[in-house]
């Protein structure tokens, strides 16, 4: 495949002024009407060049007239109509196979209803069109369908017209938005409704309509809850308000990503929209909360105003991320919200930015855009608007984001135009700050500090290491909020005006800064990044006496909790070096543990984070050489002391933090549970029987999934007693809730005590579905992401099962292949026996026929 460079920008040669489709929904295929008013705005000798992917043209017309086919040609891909006039209306006629369609992307078929996903070009699939997404246009769409199968027709905007005729009827949808094609949806199918309202700040009405398969009408109400929260906060947060008369929201059970915005029509992944609790976990309400929440703000990030071209694809995601983060912070415990993100970031985000597929959040270039929906893009994007947030303080950001809305309204722009609003508002010259547009890799900050004379001085240092395409790496503006501790635990002054916290601006490779200090300060602890403050790497000579002190003083809930998973790495690390003996690196760490557990009536949620051991494969990832097997031996040898050491308090955890009253899926709840969860783990880490019994029983007795498949996922990754009853009882239970039985397929997907025969049975199980992107993650990406030790066996055999399966995979959806190869990216980095199998493997794939888009995967991790 040909790459494509964002220098090679060029503004479209044709405008679409208007364009009414008109889509005939038949059980073998569809045929699709479009009209375009096409209008030149380019060079006067320019083709008309129209993109379509595998569609089959039955008519072209030209303001009425049949088109002679000397002047047009169409290659499969693009239809280039030559000596076109000024202005035209362009007539085609195509016909389409959306029940063959299982790449999920253009028109195609879920259990039975059809429906669309476009972003990023899948409109091509469906018409021939200028399908991207600075050609802006009035849609008009009308869907016909058999009435008695497909009673809900919808699409963008509002419905102007309807009619039925000989047992198919039709409805015609009218957007008065322009809109990029990638924004178009359209869904048929025998759904049922849950209807709201919202009145809008300036006293609109909107009607809210969440659709779902029958049998899920009962898991909507969160979603609801959520939708209204999310549409008062984005009035409340950024003074925006909904444009539309209808917000509607579709589940599907096919859907290659969460959820996707399309103007006034979201449609859902199933697993970011139902919600109950007997079938969905506290993490499950909180995504749920979240998408919906994300998908919500698009309405402005991204349709309202929208991306020049995908290269800007992060304007709108990096953006949207920050709001939706905020957001949840909002609605339920900020701190807690900040860590996970953080812990997500750091877990996920900066091995991509490390390995061979990192990219800027602007990237120069790509072959197939669908790979590019990265961590990267979307988290490091929201960390740069949060950077952006912390550098000029809420209220000019908010200047800004007013300025950025307003100026841009109805156009598409790039991330420059984003940055230069909050440059203008802000009066602040932004230059070196869009570095983190530009240049990838995660930044590297080393820090010291020297008390000396009544005078604290602490050096800071950066660096960003050469990433694929960039080898030499320009200092960056990191903003580093610091804080400075005395030995009793109290702030310090860091100023003559009395603040007890700063921003530092670090622009340069190296750079200094001062304090004076009050007299008589015998011990600075300084409290560094607070906040998480910028994603980089920091590292510094912290004393483990210091990281305690923080975990006992510090009031940042991210320092607090950094300084405690720096503790349990330290004290992990020296049991893979063999310098440390678990039972002793326990006992060191139990008071501080002990103490953490005496104030989790505070907030348990907290607790449970600060008491958790960072994962295995997020410590060898901080190593040079990814060694799961040795790291993940110590991790669990550690675990299983604290489980011993601690045994008493984790057992009081259990009895005071046990479920009582109604699960309601609110902050201080989803807190006791997950510490309760996490003290069953520590015990269950020691495989006594007691706790397996526990478990047993609190599996059983659950009356929520979190409880249920808390006690079921530690029954089984510890193989206790009763783990195999448990699973089958699940599956009894759940057999007819697909989100359940994915989850039943994913704990057993990331036990590690996994083998690749153990996988192979999943996915020859008759419950297993290649055609349904739920239930592949479920078993794969469980099994390559979420069980690095079982994946990297030093045998070769996850690699190979693995690589026949994305072989297999590819064939159905490229994109679903794709994104899960990505999980080889830590090739480099593998010892050497897992390095050589793992390339053999891949090697082998790479030369089957396969798709561009796994091919681009593939060819970068082999490079
Ligand atoms: N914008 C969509 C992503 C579409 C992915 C296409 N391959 C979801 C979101 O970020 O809100
Ligand atoms: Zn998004």
């Amino acid at each position: 495949a040909r790459a494509i460079h964002l220098q090679d920008y060029r503004a479209p040669d044709f405008r679409v002024e208007r364009v009414a489709l008109d889509v005939d929904l038949y059980e073998d295929h569809a045929i699709v009407r479009a009209t375009l008013a096409m209008q030149r705005s380019g060079a006067a000798d320019a083709p008309c060049r129209l993109d379509g992917v595998g569609l089959t043209l039955e008519q072209l017309q030209l303001d009425g007239a049949d088109w002679p086919s000397t002047h047009y040609h169409y290659d499969g891909e693009v239809l280039t109509l030559e000596g076109v006039p000024d202005r035209f209306v362009l007539a085609t006629v195509v016909r389409l196979a959306p029940q063959l369609n299982t790449e999920l992307e253009g028109l195609y078929r879920s259990n039975g209803m059809f429906c669309t996903q476009c972003e990023a070009e899948g409109f091509r699939r469906i018409t021939f069109y200028p399908d991207r997404p600075d050609v802006l246009s009035r849609f008009v769409t009308t869907v016909r369908a058999d009435a008695v199968r497909y009673p809900v027709l919808l699409s963008n905007g509002n419905p102007i017209a309807q009619g039925e005729e000989g047992g198919r009827h039709w409805v015609t949808w009218e957007d008065p938005f322009p809109k990029p094609s990638y924004l178009f949806a359209l869904v048929a199918g025998d759904l049922s409704c849950q209807e709201d309202r919202y009145v809008t700040g300036s006293g609109r009405e909107v009607a809210l309509r969440l659709y779902a398969e029958p049998q899920d009408l009962d898991k909507l109400d969160h979603a609801m809850a959520s939708l209204k929260a999310s549409m008062l906060w984005d009035e409340q947060a950024y003074g925006r308000e909904y444009d539309l008369d209808i917000y509607m929201i579709v589940a599907v059970s096919h859907f290659n990503m969460g959820a996707m915005e399309n103007k006034g029509l979201n449609i859902f992944n199933t697993s970011c929209v139902l919600a109950h609790p007997k079938t969905t976990t506290d993490a499950g309400f909180q995504r749920v909360e979240s998408v919906i929440a994300h998908e919500y703000f698009h309405n402005w990030s991204g349709n309202r105003v929208t991306c020049r071209d995908w290269f800007q694809l992060s304007l709108k995601e990096g953006f949207t991320v920050f709001r939706d983060q905020c957001f949840s912070a909002d609605m339920n415990s900020a701190a807690v919200k900040r860590i996970e993100d953080v812990d997500m970031l750091r877990a996920h985000q900066f091995p991509e930015d490390q390995g061979p597929m990192a990219h800027p959040v602007r990237p120069q270039s790509y072959q197939k855009i669908d790979n590019f929906y990265t961590l990267t893009i979307y988290e490091k994007g929201a960390e740069i608007v949060r950077m952006l947030h912390t550098l000029l303080g809420a209220d000019d950001f908010r200047r800004g984001s007013d300025l950025y809305f307003e100026r841009f309204d109805g156009q598409a722009v790039t991330t420059d135009d984003f940055v230069a609003c909050m440059a203008e508002v802000s009066g602040r010259d932004l230059a070196q700050f869009k570095r983190w547009y530009s240049q990838a890799g995660t930044p590297q900050v080393t820090v010291s500090g020297e008390l000396e004379g009544g005078r604290y001085r602490l050096s800071v240092h950066q660096q960003t290491p050469p990433t694929p395409g960039q080898p030499d790496k320009q200092p960056l503006l990191i903003p580093l909020r610091l804080a400075l501790l005395d030995g009793a635990g109290h702030h310090l002054p860091l100023n003559a005006q009395g603040d007890t916290e700063l921003l530092l601006e670090l622009t340069e490779p190296q750079q200094q800064w001062e304090f004076a200090l009050p007299p008589g300060v015998e011990r600075v602890v300084p409290s560094l990044l607070r906040g998480f403050s910028a994603p980089v790497m920091l590292a510094g000579e912290d004393s483990e006496a210091a990281l305690r002190h923080l975990l006992t003083h510090d009031d940042d809930g991210f320092c607090r909790w950094d300084a405690a998973q720096r503790l349990y790495r330290a004290a992990i690390l020296r049991l893979v070096d063999a310098t440390g003996r678990a039972a002793e690196e326990a006992a060191q760490l139990a008071p501080a543990m002990k103490a953490v557990l005496a104030g989790a009536g505070e907030d348990a949620a907290a607790a449970a984070l600060l008491l958790a051991l960072p994962s295995a494969t997020q410590l060898a990832d901080s190593l040079p050489e990814f060694d799961i097997a040795a790291v993940q031996q110590a991790h669990d040898a550690l675990a299983a002391a604290l489980g011993h050491a601690l045994a008493t308090d984790w057992w009081q955890v259990l009895e005071r933090w046990a479920p009582v009253g109604e699960y309601q899926p609110v902050a201080a709840d989803i807190g006791a549970r997950a510490l309760y969860q996490q003290a069953a783990s520590y015990l269950a880490a020691t495989a006594q029987p007691e706790i397996g019994d526990v478990m047993v029983r609190r599996f059983a007795e659950a009356d929520n999934m979190t409880d249920q498949l808390g006690a079921l996922r530690l029954l089984v990754h510890e193989r206790l007693q009763g783990a195999d009853a448990a699973l089958a009882d699940f599956a009894r239970q759940w057999q007819h809730e697909p989100l359940v039985m994915d989850q039943w397929f994913g704990v057993q997907a990331s036990a590690p005590w996994q083998t690749a025969a153990g996988i192979e049975a999943l996915l020859e199980d008759a419950r297993f579905d290649w055609a349904t992107p739920n239930r592949v993650r479920s078993v794969l990406g469980q099994f390559s992401n979420a069980n690095a030790v079982a994946f990297h066996r030093a045998d070769g055999s996850g690699y190979r099962l693995f690589a026949s399966a994305l072989q297999r995979l590819d064939q159905l959806n490229p994109q679903m292949a794709a994104r899960l190869a990505g999980a080889c990216g830590r090739l480099g980095r593998l010892p050497a026996v897992q390095q050589h199998a793992l390339r053999e493997a891949l090697q082998q794939l790479v030369r089957q026929p396969l798709s561009g888009n796994l091919d681009e995967v593939l060819t970068r991790i082999l490079a």
